[in-house]
Protein backbone atom coordinates (compact mmCIF):
# COMPACT_ATOMS: atom_id res chain seq x y z
CA UNK A 1 0.00 0.00 0.00
CA UNK A 2 1.57 3.41 -0.83
CA UNK A 3 1.58 6.11 1.65
CA UNK A 4 0.07 8.29 -0.86
CA UNK A 5 -3.24 6.67 0.17
CA UNK A 6 -3.16 7.03 3.45
CA UNK A 7 -2.52 10.49 3.16
CA UNK A 8 -6.21 10.76 1.78
CA UNK A 9 -7.29 9.57 5.60
CA UNK A 10 -5.63 12.52 7.06
CA UNK A 11 -8.84 13.68 8.34
CA UNK A 12 -9.88 10.10 9.69
CA UNK A 13 -6.11 10.17 11.23
CA UNK A 14 -6.67 13.09 12.94
CA UNK A 15 -10.28 12.70 14.44
CA UNK A 16 -9.25 9.13 15.66
CA UNK A 17 -6.03 10.90 17.43
CA UNK A 18 -8.42 14.02 18.64
CA UNK A 19 -10.63 10.90 20.29
CA UNK A 20 -7.73 9.06 21.55
CA UNK A 21 -6.28 12.70 23.38
CA UNK A 22 -9.73 13.27 25.15
CA UNK A 23 -10.19 9.78 26.32
CA UNK A 24 -10.08 8.07 29.72
CA UNK A 25 -9.84 4.38 28.53
CA UNK A 26 -8.60 3.03 25.18
CA UNK A 27 -8.53 -0.45 24.33
CA UNK A 28 -7.44 -2.86 21.23
CA UNK A 29 -7.82 -6.30 19.86
CA UNK A 30 -5.54 -7.50 17.49
CA UNK A 31 -5.01 -10.39 15.16
CA UNK A 32 -2.46 -11.89 13.04
CA UNK A 33 -2.59 -9.26 10.68
CA UNK A 34 -0.68 -6.74 12.72
CA UNK A 35 2.39 -9.51 12.95
CA UNK A 36 2.39 -9.74 9.32
CA UNK A 37 4.52 -6.68 8.15
CA UNK A 38 6.99 -8.52 10.55
CA UNK A 39 7.37 -11.31 8.10
CA UNK A 40 4.80 -13.79 10.00
CA UNK A 41 2.31 -16.10 7.99
CA UNK A 42 -1.64 -15.28 9.06
CA UNK A 43 -3.53 -18.06 9.67
CA UNK A 44 -6.18 -17.59 6.73
CA UNK A 45 -4.68 -15.68 3.83
CA UNK A 46 -3.18 -17.70 0.66
CA UNK A 47 0.21 -18.19 2.85
CA UNK A 48 -1.73 -18.55 6.16
CA UNK A 49 -0.53 -21.12 8.30
CA UNK A 50 -3.65 -23.25 7.90
CA UNK A 51 -2.95 -23.39 4.22
CA UNK A 52 -2.49 -26.93 3.06
CA UNK A 53 -3.40 -27.96 6.54
CA UNK A 54 -7.15 -27.68 8.37
CA UNK A 55 -6.71 -25.72 11.61
CA UNK A 56 -8.74 -28.65 13.22
CA UNK A 57 -5.83 -31.16 12.31
CA UNK A 58 -3.41 -29.31 14.21
CA UNK A 59 -5.19 -26.67 16.73
CA UNK A 60 -7.64 -28.79 18.93
CA UNK A 61 -7.33 -31.04 21.87
CA UNK A 62 -8.40 -34.15 19.72
CA UNK A 63 -5.49 -33.65 17.08
CA UNK A 64 -2.89 -33.40 19.70
CA UNK A 65 -4.51 -36.47 21.35
CA UNK A 66 -4.62 -38.45 18.34
CA UNK A 67 -0.97 -37.30 17.06
CA UNK A 68 0.67 -35.38 19.79
CA UNK A 69 4.08 -35.56 17.75
CA UNK A 70 2.45 -33.98 14.24
CA UNK A 71 1.05 -31.18 16.29
CA UNK A 72 4.06 -29.91 17.87
CA UNK A 73 6.11 -30.46 15.33
CA UNK A 74 3.75 -27.36 13.84
CA UNK A 75 4.27 -25.25 16.78
CA UNK A 76 8.12 -26.10 17.04
CA UNK A 77 8.25 -24.58 13.51
CA UNK A 78 6.49 -21.64 14.39
CA UNK A 79 8.81 -21.03 17.02
CA UNK A 80 11.58 -21.10 14.31
CA UNK A 81 10.18 -18.82 12.12
CA UNK A 82 9.15 -16.40 15.28
CA UNK A 83 13.40 -16.51 15.87
CA UNK A 84 14.06 -13.93 13.37
CA UNK A 85 11.31 -12.18 13.79
CA UNK A 86 10.98 -8.67 15.53
CA UNK A 87 7.43 -6.81 16.16
CA UNK A 88 6.89 -4.01 13.11
CA UNK A 89 5.84 0.04 13.07
CA UNK A 90 2.31 -1.28 14.25
CA UNK A 91 3.94 -3.31 17.63
CA UNK A 92 5.48 0.07 18.45
CA UNK A 93 3.24 2.53 18.00
CA UNK A 94 0.48 0.24 20.17
CA UNK A 95 3.26 0.52 22.84
CA UNK A 96 4.00 4.50 22.28
CA UNK A 97 -0.04 4.78 22.54
CA UNK A 98 0.05 2.82 25.54
CA UNK A 99 2.10 5.29 27.31
CA UNK A 100 0.51 8.63 25.74
CA UNK A 101 -3.27 7.19 26.98
CA UNK A 102 -4.71 7.48 30.27
CA UNK A 103 -5.28 4.10 30.95
CA UNK A 104 -4.32 1.60 27.65
CA UNK A 105 -5.64 -2.22 27.49
CA UNK A 106 -4.11 -4.08 24.32
CA UNK A 107 -6.06 -7.62 24.04
CA UNK A 108 -4.14 -9.83 21.78
CA UNK A 109 -5.08 -13.11 19.77
CA UNK A 110 -1.58 -13.19 18.65
CA UNK A 111 0.33 -16.10 20.70
CA UNK A 112 3.85 -14.50 19.00
CA UNK A 113 4.82 -12.25 21.76
CA UNK A 114 5.78 -9.32 19.79
CA UNK A 115 3.41 -7.32 21.86
CA UNK A 116 5.75 -7.69 24.73
CA UNK A 117 8.65 -7.55 23.00
CA UNK A 118 7.59 -4.45 21.53
CA UNK A 119 7.23 -2.77 25.06
CA UNK A 120 3.30 -3.08 25.52
CA UNK A 121 2.57 -3.57 29.00
CA UNK A 122 -1.07 -4.09 29.46
CA UNK A 123 -1.23 -6.96 27.40
CA UNK A 124 -4.15 -9.78 27.32
CA UNK A 125 -2.81 -12.94 25.82
CA UNK A 126 -6.50 -14.69 25.43
CA UNK A 127 -5.07 -17.51 22.90
CA UNK A 128 -1.94 -17.70 25.23
CA UNK A 129 1.47 -17.86 24.21
CA UNK A 130 3.22 -19.98 21.77
CA UNK A 131 6.73 -19.94 24.27
CA UNK A 132 4.93 -21.33 27.00
CA UNK A 133 4.60 -25.35 27.45
CA UNK A 134 1.83 -26.35 29.79
CA UNK A 135 2.10 -29.73 31.40
CA UNK A 136 -1.07 -31.98 30.50
CA UNK A 137 -1.19 -33.49 34.19
CA UNK A 138 -0.54 -31.12 36.70
CA UNK A 139 -0.75 -27.88 34.68
CA UNK A 140 2.72 -26.61 35.48
CA UNK A 141 4.20 -23.94 32.58
CA UNK A 142 7.37 -23.28 31.54
CA UNK A 143 8.01 -20.62 29.35
CA UNK A 144 10.72 -21.08 27.00
CA UNK A 145 12.87 -18.55 25.51
CA UNK A 146 13.98 -17.90 21.49
CA UNK A 147 17.29 -19.73 22.37
CA UNK A 148 15.78 -22.71 23.21
CA UNK A 149 15.55 -24.63 20.11
CA UNK A 150 14.97 -28.17 21.27
CA UNK A 151 11.94 -29.79 19.08
CA UNK A 152 11.70 -33.02 21.07
CA UNK A 153 8.47 -33.19 22.90
CA UNK A 154 8.80 -31.65 26.65
CA UNK A 155 7.82 -33.89 29.41
CA UNK A 156 6.74 -32.30 32.98
CA UNK A 157 9.26 -32.09 35.75
CA UNK A 158 7.38 -32.30 38.30
CA UNK A 159 4.86 -34.84 37.36
CA UNK A 160 5.91 -36.64 34.35
CA UNK A 161 3.19 -36.28 31.97
CA UNK A 162 3.71 -34.61 28.29
CA UNK A 163 3.72 -30.92 27.98
CA UNK A 164 1.99 -29.16 25.57
CA UNK A 165 1.99 -25.80 23.72
CA UNK A 166 0.31 -23.31 25.99
CA UNK A 167 -2.28 -21.59 23.45
CA UNK A 168 -5.94 -22.26 23.51
CA UNK A 169 -7.38 -24.40 20.77
CA UNK A 170 -10.15 -25.08 19.29
CA UNK A 171 -13.31 -25.89 21.91
CA UNK A 172 -11.49 -25.11 24.41
CA UNK A 173 -12.07 -22.11 27.40
CA UNK A 174 -9.97 -18.92 27.19
CA UNK A 175 -7.17 -18.32 30.00
CA UNK A 176 -9.34 -17.80 33.19
CA UNK A 177 -10.54 -14.75 33.97
CA UNK A 178 -8.26 -13.22 30.84
CA UNK A 179 -10.88 -12.83 28.82
CA UNK A 180 -13.61 -11.45 31.52
CA UNK A 181 -10.70 -8.92 31.93
CA UNK A 182 -10.95 -8.16 28.28
CA UNK A 183 -14.94 -7.66 27.67
CA UNK A 184 -14.79 -5.37 30.68
CA UNK A 185 -11.50 -3.20 29.25
CA UNK A 186 -14.16 -3.10 25.76
CA UNK A 187 -17.05 -2.93 27.55
CA UNK A 188 -15.59 0.54 29.53
CA UNK A 189 -13.34 1.88 27.06
CA UNK A 190 -14.17 5.28 25.23
CA UNK A 191 -12.10 3.97 22.30
CA UNK A 192 -11.74 0.70 20.97
CA UNK A 193 -9.23 0.01 18.36
CA UNK A 194 -9.27 -3.23 16.19
CA UNK A 195 -6.68 -4.42 14.28
CA UNK A 196 -5.44 -7.29 12.00
CA UNK A 197 -8.44 -9.95 12.69
CA UNK A 198 -10.91 -11.08 10.23
CA UNK A 199 -13.08 -11.44 13.45
CA UNK A 200 -14.36 -15.00 12.68
CA UNK A 201 -12.78 -16.51 15.93
CA UNK A 202 -14.90 -16.53 19.04
CA UNK A 203 -15.43 -15.18 21.69
CA UNK A 204 -12.55 -12.76 20.48
CA UNK A 205 -14.66 -11.61 17.85
CA UNK A 206 -17.45 -10.34 19.90
CA UNK A 207 -15.12 -7.67 21.71
CA UNK A 208 -14.98 -4.96 18.64
CA UNK A 209 -19.38 -4.59 18.41
CA UNK A 210 -19.24 -5.41 22.47
CA UNK A 211 -17.69 -2.10 22.67
CA UNK A 212 -19.58 -0.36 19.99
CA UNK A 213 -22.84 -1.60 22.21
CA UNK A 214 -21.34 0.08 25.29
CA UNK A 215 -20.43 3.69 23.31
CA UNK A 216 -17.17 3.20 22.06
CA UNK A 217 -15.75 5.13 19.22
CA UNK A 218 -14.70 1.86 17.05
CA UNK A 219 -11.65 2.45 14.78
CA UNK A 220 -10.86 -0.92 12.89
CA UNK A 221 -7.83 -1.01 10.77
CA UNK A 222 -7.39 -3.94 7.99
CA UNK A 223 -6.91 -3.81 4.20
CA UNK A 224 -10.03 -6.29 3.94
CA UNK A 225 -13.01 -6.35 4.97
CA UNK A 226 -14.47 -8.36 8.06
CA UNK A 227 -17.77 -8.83 9.47
CA UNK A 228 -17.38 -6.08 11.55
CA UNK A 229 -16.49 -3.63 9.47
CA UNK A 230 -20.17 -2.74 8.54
CA UNK A 231 -20.36 -1.46 12.71
CA UNK A 232 -17.39 0.75 12.90
CA UNK A 233 -16.93 4.30 13.60
CA UNK A 234 -13.91 4.44 10.91
CA UNK A 235 -12.12 1.75 9.03
CA UNK A 236 -8.66 2.13 7.59
CA UNK A 237 -8.20 -0.02 4.60
CA UNK A 238 -4.66 0.00 4.88
CA UNK A 239 -1.76 -1.54 6.95
CA UNK A 240 -1.29 -1.38 10.39
CA UNK A 241 2.45 -0.69 10.11
CA UNK A 242 1.01 2.47 7.86
CA UNK A 243 -1.75 3.44 9.63
CA UNK A 244 -1.28 2.85 13.72
CA UNK A 245 2.08 5.25 13.76
CA UNK A 246 0.44 7.99 11.79
CA UNK A 247 -2.30 8.02 14.51
CA UNK A 248 0.35 8.24 17.21
CA UNK A 249 2.06 10.88 15.57
CA UNK A 250 -0.94 12.72 15.08
CA UNK A 251 -1.62 12.14 18.86
CA UNK A 252 1.77 13.82 19.84
CA UNK A 253 1.51 16.55 17.92
CA UNK A 254 -1.90 17.42 19.41
CA UNK A 255 -0.11 16.85 22.53
CA UNK A 256 2.53 19.36 21.87
CA UNK A 257 0.02 21.64 20.73
CA UNK A 258 -2.51 21.44 24.33
CA UNK A 259 1.03 21.80 25.85
CA UNK A 260 2.15 24.75 24.03
CA UNK A 261 -1.28 26.29 24.95
CA UNK A 262 -1.06 25.60 28.62
CA UNK A 263 2.26 27.26 28.90
CA UNK A 264 1.13 30.35 26.65
CA UNK A 265 -1.77 30.70 28.78
CA UNK A 266 0.03 30.24 32.29
CA UNK A 267 2.68 33.43 30.85
CA UNK A 268 -0.20 34.96 29.34
C1 LIG B 1 -14.35 -21.22 22.87
C2 LIG B 1 -4.60 -21.27 18.54
C3 LIG B 1 -15.85 -21.79 24.60
C4 LIG B 1 -3.29 -20.80 18.89
C5 LIG B 1 -6.58 -20.25 17.74
C6 LIG B 1 -19.60 -21.80 15.42
C7 LIG B 1 -19.91 -20.45 15.40
C8 LIG B 1 -19.22 -19.54 16.21
C9 LIG B 1 -18.23 -19.99 17.07
C10 LIG B 1 -17.92 -21.32 17.07
C11 LIG B 1 -18.59 -22.23 16.27
N1 LIG B 1 -18.06 -23.46 16.50
C12 LIG B 1 -17.09 -23.35 17.43
C13 LIG B 1 -17.01 -22.07 17.79
C14 LIG B 1 -16.09 -21.50 18.77
C15 LIG B 1 -14.70 -21.36 18.15
C16 LIG B 1 -14.74 -20.45 16.95
O1 LIG B 1 -14.88 -19.25 17.07
N2 LIG B 1 -14.62 -21.05 15.75
C17 LIG B 1 -14.69 -20.24 14.54
C18 LIG B 1 -13.55 -20.63 13.60
C19 LIG B 1 -16.05 -20.42 13.92
N3 LIG B 1 -13.92 -20.73 19.19
C20 LIG B 1 -13.30 -21.50 20.11
O2 LIG B 1 -13.28 -22.71 20.08
C21 LIG B 1 -12.65 -20.73 21.24
N4 LIG B 1 -13.08 -21.31 22.50
O3 LIG B 1 -15.23 -20.78 22.17
O4 LIG B 1 -14.53 -21.69 24.16
C22 LIG B 1 -16.27 -23.15 24.14
C23 LIG B 1 -15.66 -24.22 24.74
C24 LIG B 1 -16.05 -25.47 24.35
C25 LIG B 1 -16.98 -25.63 23.30
C26 LIG B 1 -17.54 -24.51 22.68
C27 LIG B 1 -17.18 -23.25 23.09
C28 LIG B 1 -11.14 -20.85 21.15
C29 LIG B 1 -10.66 -20.10 19.94
C30 LIG B 1 -9.13 -20.07 19.92
C31 LIG B 1 -8.65 -20.95 18.81
N5 LIG B 1 -7.19 -20.84 18.71
N6 LIG B 1 -5.29 -20.32 17.66
C32 LIG B 1 -2.44 -20.86 17.66
O5 LIG B 1 -2.12 -21.98 17.20
O6 LIG B 1 -2.11 -19.77 17.22
S1 LIG B 1 -7.47 -19.41 16.59
C33 LIG B 1 -6.49 -18.50 15.53
O7 LIG B 1 -7.45 -17.60 14.92
C34 LIG B 1 -5.45 -17.60 16.17
O8 LIG B 1 -5.44 -17.64 17.58
C35 LIG B 1 -5.88 -16.21 15.74
O9 LIG B 1 -5.53 -15.31 16.69
C36 LIG B 1 -7.34 -16.38 15.62
C37 LIG B 1 -8.04 -15.30 14.85
O10 LIG B 1 -7.42 -15.19 13.58
P1 LIG B 1 -6.87 -13.74 13.18
O11 LIG B 1 -5.89 -13.29 14.22
O12 LIG B 1 -8.01 -12.84 12.90
O13 LIG B 1 -6.04 -14.05 11.88
P2 LIG B 1 -6.63 -14.27 10.40
O14 LIG B 1 -5.55 -14.87 9.58
O15 LIG B 1 -7.96 -14.93 10.46
O16 LIG B 1 -6.91 -12.77 9.87
C38 LIG B 1 -5.83 -11.86 9.71
C39 LIG B 1 -6.44 -10.53 9.31
O17 LIG B 1 -5.40 -9.58 9.21
C40 LIG B 1 -7.15 -10.56 7.96
O18 LIG B 1 -8.41 -9.94 8.09
C41 LIG B 1 -6.22 -9.72 7.06
O19 LIG B 1 -6.97 -8.97 6.11
C42 LIG B 1 -5.58 -8.80 8.05
N7 LIG B 1 -4.26 -8.29 7.66
C43 LIG B 1 -3.32 -8.89 6.89
N8 LIG B 1 -2.22 -8.08 6.81
C44 LIG B 1 -2.49 -6.98 7.56
C45 LIG B 1 -3.78 -7.10 8.10
N9 LIG B 1 -4.34 -6.18 8.89
C46 LIG B 1 -3.61 -5.05 9.15
N10 LIG B 1 -2.35 -4.86 8.67
C47 LIG B 1 -1.77 -5.80 7.87
N11 LIG B 1 -0.52 -5.58 7.39
ZN1 LIG C 1 3.15 -32.02 35.42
Amino acid sequence: MSSGELSAYSDEVRRVAERVSKARRVACLTGAGISAESGIPTFRGAQGFWAGRRAEELATPEAFARDPEDVWKFYFWRRGLLREKRPNAGHHALAAMEAKAAEFTLITQNVDDLHRLAGSRNVLEVHGNIWIDRCTGCGQEVRRTIEDHSDEIPWCGACGAMMRPGVVWFGEMLPDGVFERAQSAAGNCDVMFVVGTSSVVYPAASLGSWAKANGAFVVEVNPDDTPLSGVVDVRFPFASGAVLPAITNALSAIRELNRGSVSARGAG
